[in-house]
């Protein structure tokens, strides 16, 4: 479409020449000092830049189609609707843009805009994120989401600002079991002595060396190799994980056990220093992209957890049931520290019924 010189020439004007009746209104009114006047003249351009395209980047280290991915998309989606393709969220999965140390690391700096990332490694950075990392913590799904919904995880969101953040939602992860190389797991005992590749978090190095396994701190992207290789005789992680749709551990490591040992969270955190640019207006409208964000992801989990079971039990993998109870018996030191380390954090979810 060939434009019209007047529309062109609106289109061109400056942010301080469409406020021109402003100015002059300001210039006009007595009272005001020229400084005032001045002050006001340079607060118009970026007035007008709030209303100029935003381009947000979001990473995640899980691969395309990941149930967080579908997430952070369906946030990218809301934010292109809501504002007219004004706020643009590029995705990049698959760790693109680097670990989740190196990701939180740069969501801090402002390098990044937006991060979905577990909980857990958040604990380097904001120590309180690491309770949920505690073993058998939650109930079950409905009681970790009523703490996550409720008090204690509005908290916790709330106050990754102080650490540069600002929590925007979390996902879910379901729960966490341990699979191995060589042997299946089936008591606490059958740990002893082997390398378990944990998250970098000290609540789940914590648990390892309570059940005398010998913990060794990795990134995701180091585990499949790691495994393969035999530097590490197992790991832990949820079905969509561990299965063809994520991290594909299944390959190399044969043996699947229940042991539902804990349930981490996942998180949607943005840059503070970012988030400080953006007018309230759109740190509204990027809250509730991420709210919404949340129930397509739990459906993506609902339905991948299911998925990657059944591709699981195809591929012939070695699933075994557990007894739950002696794992969490074997908590009892862990517990013990972590009382003292989050005060009544720990009652407080305990509690929560
Ligand atoms: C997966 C999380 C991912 C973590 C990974 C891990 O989705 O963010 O990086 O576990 O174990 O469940 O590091």
């Amino acid at each position: 479409m060939v434009r019209t010189p007047a529309v062109r020439s609106a289109a061109y004007q400056t942010p301080a020449a469409r406020q021109t009746p402003v100015t002059r209104h300001a210039a006009n009114a007595r009272t005001l000092t020229r400084a005032t006047v001045l002050l006001s003249l340079l607060a118009l351009p970026s007035q007008a830049h709030a209303q100029a395209k935003i381009t947000l980047r979001a990473a995640d280290i899980q691969p395309e189609n990941y149930p967080t991915v579908v997430g952070l998309k369906a946030m990218a989606d809301y934010l292109k609707k809501t504002s007219n393709g004004r706020i643009e969220l590029q995705v990049f999965s698959g760790g693109q843009l680097g670990d989740e140390r190196s990701t939180i690391e740069q969501t801090k700096l402002g390098v990044l805009d937006i991060v979905r990332v577990s909980s857990a490694p958040i604990a380097q950075a904001y120590p309180p994120m690491g309770v949920y990392s505690l073993p058998f913590l939650f109930r079950d799904s409905t009681h970790q989401w009523k703490v996550l919904n409720g008090a204690v995880g509005k908290e916790l969101l709330a106050g990754l600002e102080g650490a540069g953040f600002i929590g925007l939602a979390y996902y879910d992860s379901g729960t966490r079991s341990f699979y191995t190389t060589k042997k299946p797991i089936r008591t606490p005992a059958d740990l002893k002595g082997l390398r378990i590749r944990t998250q970098q978090n000290e609540v789940v190095l914590d648990m390892m060396s309570a059940l005398q396994a010998r913990p060794v701190p990795l990134s995701m992207g180091e585990v499949y190799s790691s495994l393969q290789t035999s530097a590490i005789d197992g790991a832990e992680n949820n079905y969509p994980s561990y299965g063809p749709s994520g991290a594909r551990h299944f390959e190399v490591a044969r043996y699947y056990s229940l042991t539902e040992h804990n349930s981490v969270p996942e998180v949607v955190m943005m840059s503070k220093v970012r988030w400080d640019k953006l007018s309230p207006a759109d740190q509204r409208l990027i809250r509730v992209a991420a709210a919404q964000s949340v129930a397509v992801e739990r459906k993506a989990w609902n339905a991948l957890t299911a998925e990657s079971r059944a591709a699981i039990q195809k591929a012939g993998v070695t699933i075994t049931k557990v007894d739950r109870s002696a794992f969490q018996k074997a908590m009892a030191p862990v517990y013990e520290k972590y009382r003292k380390v989050y005060g009544t954090l720990i009652e407080r979810i305990q509690d929560v019924r």
